[in-house]
């Protein structure tokens, strides 16, 4: 290669910027593969992934297991849209439903086509099941949430950046501050035609925020009280990235040894994506029991690619690596090491406020201003050390690696993080 040719990482990174449009600012990095806990360069160098594609990966690169259905079934049948059945969709819905508990779901790909699934059941439920005069139903969110990016969902969002000259924006949604239930019971008592309310179980783009013990609970016993459905977003938390199955675990007929003594919450409507095919394939999904799933009815909803028969022989099988791996508790053990080593290195740090998070979703708050350019350059110092994480606002760093990650490449990642944050104290 002469010295003047461009890298191949160069190459790649010209093009999307010439022929993509630009919605994403990425770190400058090219993968080209990925394997368990490890990802790739162009130029072969590797790195730890703690992004994991936002918590989609959390199986892991390129499962083999989840691999394997994929192109097993994609030589078999990929498609027939919803106008006939398959033999895959019924399979994946009776496991699916009885992995978390639910008398039904509605197969999506997306995760913000599987919120917008769950707003209209919702609404859908509000006149025909609660009375709400129609077009009056309400719908509680959260300030500071992320749940997509379509035009309803942006329409609810304070994210000015998400929003900003995307309307007309959608009506029906009254926000309130997150974690804090004296706001939640004074929007439902002055409010008799609220539905719903629709939260993260952490807010994940907020910064991996964590409400306060028992707010989940407390929230869904108020929402009982009030006649209002509890629809809780688990797109991000859920599928063991929080040391859980899910974040709110209810009590679902799952093999997570630290569910079923002490449920949490049950949502009315669970909504999942992301990790539900441990990012092989976009498959995303709403679960609800009966009383409230049967609102929808032939024509009223749908997709093309929804319920697929790779979707559903991917899901499978990334539920079942989920189960035999013991994903749940490795994130559970992993996780509390991890919080624990960096709060040691964080006692005598200038350059790191704190850290926090639940399971293997995890942020660290940098001593700086939001605007900063720190937690960016701490990232390309984290990427020239062989880690990939991400910058969520100018001052937080979030930590989500796969779940397959053993103790030792832990404690490798610990190190390599604590080397970099040094170079900045
Ligand atoms: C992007 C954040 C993560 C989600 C929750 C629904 C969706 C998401 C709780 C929509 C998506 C993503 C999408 C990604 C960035 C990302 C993200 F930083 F914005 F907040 F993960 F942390 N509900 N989250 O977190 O799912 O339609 O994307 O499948 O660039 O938008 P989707």
């Amino acid at each position: 290669m002469s010295v003047l040719a461009k890298s191949s990482m160069q190459k790649a990174i010209d093009l999307e910027n010439r022929y993509g449009a630009h919605n994403y600012h990425p770190l400058p990095v090219v993968l080209s593969r990925g394997e368990g806990v490890y990802v790739w360069d162009v130029d072969g160098k590797q790195y730890y992934d703690f992004l994991s594609a936002y918590s989609a990966v959390n199986q892991g690169h390129c499962h083999p297991k989840i691999i394997g259905a994929l192109t097993e079934q994609a030589q078999k049948l990929t498609l027939t849209s919803r106008a006939f059945y398959n033999d895959m969709l019924g399979k994946y819905e009776k496991f699916a439903t009885e992995f978390f508990g639910f008398d039904k779901m509605l197969p999506m790909n997306t995760g913000a086509e599987a919120v917008e699934t769950a707003l209209k059941i919702c609404r859908r439920w509000a006149y025909e099941v609660k009375g709400i005069a129609e077009n009056q139903a309400q719908i509680v969110v959260c300030n500071n949430n992320f749940h997509g990016r379509t035009t309803t969902i942006v329409s609810f969002s304070n994210d000015e950046v998400a929003r900003k000259n995307f309307g007309p924006y959608t009506q029906g949604f009254i926000k309130v501050e997150y974690d804090n239930l004296i706001a939640l019971e004074a929007a439902f008592r002055s409010n008799p035609t609220i539905a719903g309310f629709l939260v993260e179980p952490i807010q994940g783009e907020a910064g991996v925020f964590v409400p306060s013990e028992g707010y989940l609970k407390k929230a869904k016993e108020l929402c009982d009280v009030y006649n209002i459905l509890f629809i809780a977003d688990e797109v991000q938390t859920g599928i063991a990235r929080t040391g859980r199955l899910l974040a709110t675990c209810g009590n679902c007929n799952c093999s997570d040894k630290n569910c079923s003594g002490t449920p949490e919450v049950k949502p009315d409507i669970l909504i999942l994506g992301k990790a539900l095919s441990g990012g092989a394939y976009p498959v995303s999904a709403v679960f609800a029991n009966n009383s409230i799933m049967d609102v929808i009815t032939p024509g009223s909803h749908g997709s093309t690619f929804g319920g697929n028969p790779i979707a559903a022989a991917v899901a499978i099988a990334a539920l079942e690596v989920v189960r035999d791996e013991k994903l749940a508790e490795n994130a559970d053990q992993l996780g509390a090491l991890f919080r624990s080593e960096l709060n040691t290195y964080i006692e005598s740090s200038k350059v790191v406020r704190l850290v926090r998070g639940k399971g293997l979703l995890n942020a660290i708050v940098i001593n700086d201003t939001e605007e900063s350019q720190k937690a960016w350059n701490i990232c390309l110092r984290l990427r020239d050390h062989g880690l990939l994480a991400k910058p969520t606002h100018g001052n937080i760093i979030r930590f989500a690696p796969p779940l397959v990650m053993n103790e030792e490449q832990l404690r490798d990642c610990v190190s390599i993080i604590i080397k970099t944050l040094k170079e900045f104290e």
